[in-house]
């Protein structure tokens, strides 16, 4: 593979070569790693918005306004939506496409949607590794969307620099539920289709709850009605993100989340490796005869018997 005419095209925004790329990565062959090992110094240090929240909350419709406010604003826009098929709206990849609009009106706007499949390292590093490429193709904002289902879901948003937590009126009844995991990980809260009644009574709820756990009032997340189908107060979240941006670059908040990133990136792909490795050396060992050898004495016979030097060309092999 001519990795430096790829390189030369990403850099020419050519958007063929970037969903290719992408591919490649996405299937964790052995020339994406090497196209992201080769040039991983190519990055640009794109802004990530995490957007996500229960299903059916009308992320991906706010997303298409985010969408028209940020194509006009920035170079090149990127999008990643994980697994767009919620069983709420029944919404495949077509239907998230159509809510979408603004990705066709704008040609600096890309789109990728990925399945939610936990690989070797998990959802969040396979997204990773999509991020990596798009930032090496020099994309200035990332949204990555995700269904706030499950724990993996979440662990995604930890590969962004912001979360946005989307929830609509209805979400009250959940929110006790919802507190161990998505009402975490918000750095802005947003009360979509407050269109709808009572949307205000559960953005004071939601305050509440915030500023109980933040104690600090002017340290709790904000909380913001849209209504992203009427578009109504669009533009006041995207105030409100650009200046949230502000203050985590100033605060040297992006910068640690990136190294935290960095060094979580290492521990997983490290222990993908390890597993792979010893998978081998255990079909090897199943065809032996080990029934009066204690487990312990077995795993330290196969720890021995790792060759640490090729853990990589094992890695690569799967
Ligand atoms: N009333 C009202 N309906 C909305 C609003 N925003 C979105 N919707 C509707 O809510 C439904 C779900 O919208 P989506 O944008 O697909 O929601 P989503 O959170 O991306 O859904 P999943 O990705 O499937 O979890 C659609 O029928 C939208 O038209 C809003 O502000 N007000
Ligand atoms: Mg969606």
């Amino acid at each position: 593979m001519d990795f430096e005419n790829i390189l030369k095209k990403l850099k020419e925004k050519d958007r063929v070569t970037l969903s290719r790329v992408i591919t490649l990565v996405d299937n964790e062959t052995k020339e994406g790693v090497e196209f992201l090992k080769k040039f991983y110094k190519e990055r640009k240090d794109s802004f990530r918005i995490g957007i996500t929240g229960p299903p059916g909350v009308g992320k991906s419709t706010l997303l298409n306004k985010l969408i028209e406010r940020f194509a006009k604003k920035y170079e090149s826009i990127s999008i990643v939506a994980v697994d767009p098929s919620s069983p709420f709206t029944g919404g495949a990849i077509l239907g998230d496409r159509l809510r979408m609009d603004n990705i066709y009106k704008f040609d600096n706007v890309y789109m990728r949607s990925v399945a939610s499949r936990g690989s070797l390292g998990g959802l969040s590093s396979s997204t990773e590794n999509i991020l990596q490429v798009l930032e090496i193709f020099g994309t200035d904002v990332i949204f990555v969307e995700t269904v706030g289902v499950g724990q993996s879901e979440l662990d995604v948003m930890e590969i962004t620099d912001l979360v946005v937590v989307t929830l609509v009126p209805e979400s009250g009844d959940s929110i006790q539920a919802m507190k161990a995991g998505i009402m975490e990980i918000g750095d802005i809260f947003v009360i979509n289709k407050s269109d709808r009644d009572d949307a205000y009574k559960i953005s004071e709820y939601i305050k509440s709850i915030l500023q109980m756990k933040y104690q600090d009032k002017e340290l709790a997340p904000p909380v913001i009605n849209v209504s992203a189908k009427n578009d109504t107060n669009i533009d006041e979240l995207v105030n409100r993100i650009e200046s949230l941006k502000e203050i985590f670059i100033q605060k040297g908040i992006i910068e640690s989340k990136r190294e935290t990133r960095r060094k979580k990136e290492v521990r997983e792909i490290l222990r993908d490796m390890f597993i792979k490795s010893i998978d081998m050396e255990l079909k090897i060992i199943e065809n032996k005869n080990n029934k009066d050898v204690s487990p312990y004495e077995i795993s330290e016979k196969i720890l021995k018997k790792i060759d640490f030097k090729s853990l990589e060309d094992i890695w690569k092999e799967r």
